[in-house]
Parts: C-alpha cells; sequence; structure tokens
C-alpha cells in the first residue's frame, strides 16, 4: 500500500519503546504520528502473546492516519496481523524468505552497521535500509560502534536504496545525517526519553521541515454522519417521499426489478488500489449494471456501509461522493442507508429500477445461437494486475478496473432488437457463459477467432509477454453484456454497437450443462 511513496514515509521513523514502562506504546505511536513521525515500528523484544491487542490497536490507529505499520524481526507477527512491513536485523529471517511469507507488496528493510554487513547482504528484496548507530546510543545495549557520518555518505552514494539514519539520533544532530545523505531518520530515545513526547516529535518534524499531518479520527456517530451524508443530491430527487423517516416513499413502478450487490474489503477492492472516492464510484456500478442486464432503468438505491475503525468521517463523505457522482449519470436516487460498525470496509448496495416489457433471462439460449458480447473484455483484470504490481503507463485499463460503467446505451439496443437473453459480464467470460450454458441447459462453445482484443490489452500482454486471450476468458469485472442472437442479429446490433464481438456459439440441446473446448476460470469471490 505504501510502498510507492516510501521515499516520502522514511522521512521521520519512529521505533516503540518496550522499555519505557511510563507510557503505553500505543500512545507512545499516537503521540508521535500526532507530532509528525510519518512510519512507524512496532519494536518489541519481550512481546508476549497478551500484547496482540495493543499491535491491533497501533494498527488500526495507523491506517486510519495513513501511516505504514512496519513490526520488528517478527515475521509472524507481521503477517497475523498484516502489518504493511518487517524490519530485519542481520541475524534474523533472510529478505528473501520473508519476501517468500509476506508477499510482494509489503515493505522489507534491513539494518546494515558496518561495511561487511553491506557487502554481504542481499538486498534484492529490500525497500530500504537503517544504517547506524551512526552515534553512541544507549538503547538498544547490543548495538555496534558507531558508524558516524562519513559511513552514512559512503553508503548512501553506493547504493540506490533509500537509507535511513539510526542511532543517538536528536534535534540537535538529525540535519547532519540528512546531510550526510540518508533520506531520513530514525528515532526511539529522541521521542520516548523526552517529557513530552508530541512536543519532541512537533520539533523533529520541524527540524526535519515536516509539516504537521491533519490528524484523523474515527467515524464516531453513526447519527451526525447520516445527517452529512443526506445532504448529497442524490438523496433528495426522485422520490415521493425521501429518506428521513422509517422509509422512502417511491413513485408508482409498472415493472419493478431490484437487484443487489456487495463490495468487500480485501475480496473486492483494497484501500492500496483505489481512493474512498474511486470505491463508491465503482460500487453504484457494479449494483447498477444488473439493472442494465435486465433492461431496466435506474431508479433508486439503498445503501448499507460497514465501517471499520480505521475510517473517519471525511473518508464515508468521500465514499458518498463518488456514489453521488456516479449517481447522477443515471438521475438515480438515493432511497435510504444504514451504517454500522464492522471490522473491514463493507458497500451493500441495493437497486431498484423499472423494468421494460422484456425481463431478459439466462435460460433463453437455444441451438444455434450465437453468444456475443456488447464489448472488449479483459480490460478490467488487467488494469488490476497492473495495479496490484504498481505498472506504470496503463492508465486506460487501470481506468476500466476502477470506472466501469453500466451498459445502459447498449442494454436499451438490445431491448429494441428482441434480444431475450442477456447476462453481464462480471465474473469474466467463461464464468459468466457457463451461467446461461447452465440456465438454458446448452453446451457452448467458445471461438477465439472472432473475439476482439482491445489495442490496451494487447499492448500490455506484448510487452509483459502474456496472452489476452486468457485476460478475455477468465478476468471480470468489464460489466459488459453478454447475450443471445442469431447472426442477422448481431449484424444489425453491430452497426449501433460497433465493439460488440461473437464469443461463441451454442452447439446444441443438452440436458448436462457446459463444455467448452476452450476452459477458463470464473472470478469466485468466496475463493
Ligand atoms: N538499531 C540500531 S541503533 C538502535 C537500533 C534499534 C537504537 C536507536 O535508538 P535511539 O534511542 O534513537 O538511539
Ligand atoms: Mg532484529
Amino acid at each position: 500500500m505504501y510502498k510507492k511513496n516510501l521515499k516520502r514515509h522514511l522521512k521521520f521513523y519512529f521505533i516503540t519503546d518496550h522499555q519505557n514502562t511510563n507510557i503505553s506504546m500505543l500512545e507512545q505511536v499516537k503521540e508521535a504520528v500526532l507530532g509528525g513521525a510519518t512510519i512507524v515500528q512496532y519494536r518489541n523484544k519481550n512481546f508476549l502473546p497478551g500484547h496482540i491487542d495493543e499491535v491491533y490497536e497501533i494498527k488500526k490507529f495507523l491506517k486510519l492516519n495513513k501511516i505504514p505499520f512496519i513490526i520488528n524481526d517478527n515475521i509472524l507477527l507481521a503477517k497475523a496481523v498484516d502489518a504493511d512491513g518487517i524490519h530485519l536485523g542481520q541475524d534474523d529471517f533472510s529478505p528473501a524468505s520473508a519476501r517468500n511469507i509476506i508477499g510482494k507488496n509489503k515493505i522489507i528493510g534491513i539494518s546494515v552497521s558496518d561495511l561487511y554487513e553491506f557487502e554481504n547482504t542481499d538486498f534484492s528484496q529490500c525497500d530500504y535500509i537503517g544504517l547506524g548507530p551512526v552515534f553512541p546510543t544507549n538503547t538498544k545495549k547490543d548495538a555496534k560502534k558507531a558508524c558516524g557520518l562519513d559511513f552514512v555518505s559512503k553508503i548512501t552514494s553506493k547504493t540506490t536504496l533509500p537509507v535511513v539514519g539510526i542511532g543517538g539520533i536528536n534535534i540537535k544532530n538529525c540535519s547532519s545525517v540528512i546531510e550526510a545523505g540518508a533520506l531520513g531518520i530514525c528515532v526511539i530515545s529522541a521521542l520516548t526519553g523526552q517529557n513530552n513526547i508530541f512536543k519532541a516529535s512537533k520539533e523533529l518534524s520541524s527540524a526535519l521541515k515536516i509539516s504537521l499531518p491533519q490528524i484523523r479520527e474515527k467515524w464516531k456517530n453513526e447519527f451526525e454522519l447520516i445527517n452529512k451524508l443526506c445532504r448529497f443530491d442524490s438523496f433528495n430527487k426522485n422520490l415521493k417521499i425521501s429518506a428521513g423517516d422509517d422509509a422512502a416513499l417511491l413513485f408508482a413502478m409498472k415493472n419493478p426489478v431490484i437487484s443487489t450487490d456487495t463490495q468487500r474489503e480485501d475480496i473486492h477492492f483494497r484501500l492500496s488500489w483505489q481512493s474512498f472516492h474511486e470505491i463508491g464510484f465503482k460500487a453504484v456500478s457494479v449494483c447498477l449494471s444488473d439493472l442494465a442486464a435486465s433492461y431496466a432503468k435506474p431508479v433508486s438505491v439503498f445503501i448499507n456501509l460497514g465501517l471499520p475503525e480505521y475510517v473517519s468521517d471525511e473518508d464515508v463523505l468521500e465514499i458518498y461522493r463518488g456514489i453521488d457522482e456516479n449517481l447522477s449519470i443515471y438521475n438515480c436516487s438515493i432511497g435510504g442507508g444504514n451504517i454500522s460498525s464492522s471490522e473491514k470496509l463493507s458497500i451493500d448496495l441495493f437497486a431498484v429500477g423499472e423494468g421494460s416489457e422484456i425481463f431478459p433471462k439466462r435460460s433463453e439460449a437455444k441451438e444455434g445461437d450465437l453468444i456475443c458480447s456488447t464489448g472488449f473484455l479483459g480490460l478490467s483484470r488487467a488494469g488490476l494486475e497492473i495495479l496490484d504490481n504498481n505498472i506504470e503507463g496503463y492508465d486506460f485499463l487501470i481506468n476500466a478496473f476502477k470506472r466501469p460503467a453500466p451498459k445502459f446505451f447498449q442494454s436499451e439496443i438490445l431491448k429494441e432488437s428482441g434480444i431475450n437473453c442477456v447476462t453481464d459480464i462480471s465474473d469474466g467470460l467463461y464464468g459468466d457463459l457457463s451461467h446461461i450454458a447452465k440456465a438454458s441447459e446448452i453446451t457452448v462453445v467458445i471461438d477465439n477467432s472472432n473475439i476482439l482484443i482491445h489495442p490496451e490489452l494487447q499492448r500490455y500482454c506484448k510487452n509483459h509477454n502474456k496472452n489476452p486471450i486468457e485476460y478475455i476468458i477468465s478476468g471480470g469485472e468489464d460489466y459488459e453484456l453478454l447475450f443471445t442472437c442469431s447472426i442477422s442479429e448481431f449484424e444489425e446490433i453491430k452497426n449501433k454497437i460497433p465493439d460488440a464481438f461473437i464469443a461463441g456459439k451454442a452447439v446444441r440441446q443438452r440436458k448436462d450443462l457446459i463444455i467448452s473446448e476452450i476452459t477458463g476460470e470464473s472470478f469466485d469471490h468466496g475463493k
């Protein structure tokens, strides 16, 4: 989550002091961060199982304030609490083994105290070096001899990794460490050895020219928050009586269509991939896509939020700004909502739409039908992979993942053409084709020869030696519509939806489900 901006975070590194029994490590962290510390390491040489609650509390506070949380030495603890990284000593786990355990997106730091260690460390999996002790220190009893500022200059000129100086650093000498070439400084007693940790931290920040953070507080009061949310435009339109009473009153509808969808942190989205605004925006697209696939026009949505302790009122407002922005495209209202505490962030949406005379079904595919998509596939999956691997230069694909649109225009054309077998492609071509095949009791064959590949997907796959067809077949979340039709119907539709293509054919009626000649994997959110 923080690897992209690691250099910014490494400026002012605070390590908890387990030897200071006057103040809990949670309080140390809070004061250090309030004063401007930009990254925190939990170092507890006497760690006991009973300390686990404290670790979780620190983690929540840091996540709320968007500060990376690093664990010293203990790789299992880092893994168990899903910390943002691990700091390793020369005698701990090797960086390569640590990488295998905590995964590619986590931060790995390594201590170096002399030239021998520098020359004999495998840095290939390391993200930064903790170099020191730069000055003599009493905090680490087994610390090596102070290496001095010249050594900082020597090492920083020999490595491309960011280096933070550690050991005996304080308000008086911190600037000299930066001048010697270190990116940042790392302290314990310069904060925990002072009467007022917050004040000491603020003074260090000022010496390092770090601006003070805007401290974020956990969302507190359900009703106050709901009052703020009700000011969004979407709450106040297209409803006979808007939310505010126990329920909202909708205008009479002819063919009410209702659908629901859920978005869960670490299953459907990650805070490292998307902003709160983007998460809200996408949740609407995902839910309204089911209406598009049902030939229904959005009328109103109902929203349940599960809020963890690491989100603030402002984060929730950002989610709603994303929701509101997307709903306004369709002139769709918010009919009501609810908020409750939750371990992780979740957004449940219920959408009500006005249906039409045709309610398309997955079970209407017939032998001989073509199976077609309204547009390009695999873009969103590639975008997710690009985000997850911090690859630059593919904004179009990232946007396909972050801001998919429900296909109402295409839905209208399919409806006018009398198409009665439609589903949206949320789980990938293979997965959603299987749904049609099962519901229609038909065998479908995916036919590569007509599949359209978007030039941006082509470019990404060429540069990274990947097969675009795999993304198209297995990648989900493009929210194109999958439909069945005859060849003449397809030609007519293709005139109006130029990106439409034939993905396969329903070959024979069978009682027993799908047989596909190309296999793929449907994205399974239960896995
Ligand atoms: N590693 C090298 S020196 C040191 C550690 C953990 C101690 C730093 O503590 P202080 O109080 O900032 O000198
Ligand atoms: Mg260690």
